[in-house]
This record gives C-alpha cells, structure tokens and sequence, in this order.
C-alpha cells in the first residue's frame, strides 16, 4: 500500500453490504465513534426500496464489524424525510451529538441533529434549517467563546458554482448565525469545484485540525473526491492558520475507484487514540467503507510546513510554461 500521510489499511474494505441483510445495496460514509471499548460505525446503507437508512456497525478490534439486526430507529421528523446521509459524531460531555443531512421535500436538504447517550435510544433536537440548503455539517466538540460551532455548507443552486466551506455558531444547536465564509475552492487544483467538511474537528495543541473533502471535475467523465486538511485557530475556528496544498488521500484502489459513485473517498469521523494515530474510517467509492490511519503530529506538520512542493495546478499560465 503507498503511503504519503495516511496508510490504508491492506485489509479494506472493512465493512461491506455483503455483510447486511439482503436487500442492502450499498454501505458508506459512516460516523464513527469508540464507545464503552467498542468502535461503532453509524454507516449510510442504501437499500433496494429506500434511498438511504443508518445503520450501526460494532467491533471490538476496529476491523472486524457486525452490524445490528435492524437500522437505527431514527426518532420522526416534522416532515417525511425522503433521504438521510452522513451522519457526523460529536461527543460533549457524555452526550453524543449526530449532525445529518436531512433531505425533504418541503426544506430539500438541511441539517438535522439528534442526540444518544447510549447507541441505542436516539432523541430529535432539531429537525432542519430552515431557508438555504446546507450540506456537511459537523459539530465542534466543545463550546468557543460560550457558543456551540459547527462547520456547514450551503448549496449552490448551480453545481457548477462554486460551493465553500462555512463556519456557524449558536447558543442553542437549534438557531445558528454568523455564518461566515471559512474557505472556497481553489481554482485549479485538487479541491477546485466544491469543498464540505469532513472529519469533526479534532483539537491540537497548533490549532483545530480538520479534514475535509474537496471535488474537482478534470477527469472527463466525474468528479474525484480527495481529502486534505486545513488548521484554525484554537479561539476563533473562523481563522485560517495553514491550508495543506496538497491532499492526503485520494482514491487509488478498485474498491474507491469504481463504485455507486466512482473516485470518492470521503470521511466523517477521524479518531485520535491515545498512541496519537488518528484512525479514520471512510467511504469508498459510496459503496463500502475502508479504514486509513495516520499520526497526529505528521498530520499537523504536513499541513504546516507541507511537502517540499510548490502546489500543483492543473493549469498554467503561458508565464509559467514560457510559451509565447
Ligand atoms: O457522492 C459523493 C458524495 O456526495 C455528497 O457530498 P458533497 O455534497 O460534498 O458533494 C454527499 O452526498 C456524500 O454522501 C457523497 O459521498
């Protein structure tokens, strides 16, 4: 397996729809979260009659997973949600917080939040924004300033246009304001057509480190989806301290090239142990779920400091070729 930060785990994928009942198509995208010595994955599973249910997978080596007998027993919605995805696990104070996209017809797609103590009762906090759409939104995992934080990204009616990465605050986790551009596509390069949080943030001594999902469309046929990292400072998250320019996954093997949607890594928990190796579980190709591990402190330093590369764009400018 080839290794620039984060090592892929030989074994993936480690979660498949095989290993659920019949009429599950696909597994993808999970939360993930240890808890009372267990690694739970709350994964996407795309059945053969509904768009997608969350389904709880547990393991007590963080490789081999078993699913529940049923799907969670997600708590009703003021309206009929017509699709769930992406559920992001955050812990505060014995209180675990799952932060969703919820897709209506009334609203479209919006942020949902429900809560857990124990993985196997779920209760409604808020059921959706209202207004804009939003996308990927993750919780920080504690109050800032005496406000909860959260990342979001509101959609573009156009796919075509841009869509970057927002950071929101509330007193409540029901009514979010603020909500202030955190960082946009960079043109030409790895992450150039949209961005969405990825990973709850995880806290370090230089910084929030996140790391997020960015699109680009150069290949001729779809999109990739690669992951990479950015820090922000401790007290105000809304500050850039370093962007990596260059990504730290991307899609290399059959099982995250080819798929539901092709070319997609894309995560939504990253774990730190107490070794320091962040541990992520990620979906591939929106069709099964791999595990990729890195250490903390590479992570941060790459982002800081990067390779010894100038960033890499897919166009240059006749000044830089020498052309004429
Ligand atoms: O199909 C790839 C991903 O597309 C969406 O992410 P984004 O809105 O950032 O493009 C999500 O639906 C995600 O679940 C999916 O993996």
């Amino acid at each position: 397996m080839r290794k620039l930060i984060f090592e892929k785990f030989a074994g993936n994928p480690v979660l498949t729809a095989s290993q659920f009942p019949s009429d599950i198509m696909y597994v993808m995208n999970p939360g993930a979260i240890k808890f009372k010595g267990e690694y739970l994955l709350l994964a996407d599973a795309a059945t053969t009659s509904t768009p997608i249910v969350f389904w709880i997978a547990r393991s007590r080596d963080g490789i081999h997973f078993t699913p529940d007998p049923e799907p969670i027993a997600w708590p009703a919605h003021r309206y009929h949600e017509t699709c769930v995805f992406d559920i992001r696990v955050t812990e505060m104070e014995g209180v675990y917080y799952l932060m969703y996209c919820s897709m209506t017809v009334e609203r479209g797609v919006a942020l949902g939040l429900v809560k857990t103590t124990d993985f196997v009762h779920f209760e409604r906090i808020h059921q959706a924004d209202v207004g804009y759409e939003f996308r990927n939104g993750a919780l920080f995992p504690e109050k800032i300033n005496g406000r909860y934080v959260r990342f979001d990204r509101p959609m573009p009616k156009n796919i075509e246009e841009q869509a970057g990465m927002c950071i929101s605050y509330s007193d409540d986790l029901i009514h979010w304001d603020h909500t202030t551009a955190l960082m946009q596509p960079r043109q030409g390069c790895w992450d150039s057509l949209k961005i969405g949080a990825g990973a709850v943030p995880i806290k370090t001594e230089a910084g929030w480190l996140e790391i997020y999902h960015g699109v680009d469309n150069s290949s001729t046929n779809d999109y990739i989806y690669r992951l990479g990292t950015v820090l922000l400072d401790l007290h105000d998250p809304s500050k850039i301290i370093a962007r990596a320019e260059l990504p730290v996954m991307w899609p290399e093997y059959q099982y995250e090239l080819c798929g539901r949607c092709s070319n997609v890594v894309f995560t939504a928990n990253a774990l730190v142990e107490d070794d320091g190796t962040v541990r992520m579980y990620y979906g591939c190709a929106d069709t099964c779920i791999g595990l990729a591990t890195a250490r903390l402190d590479e992570l941060v330093d790459f982002t800081l400091h990067g390779e010894n590369t100038r960033i890499r764009t897919f166009f240059r400018t006749e000044k830089e070729t020498g052309a004429n």
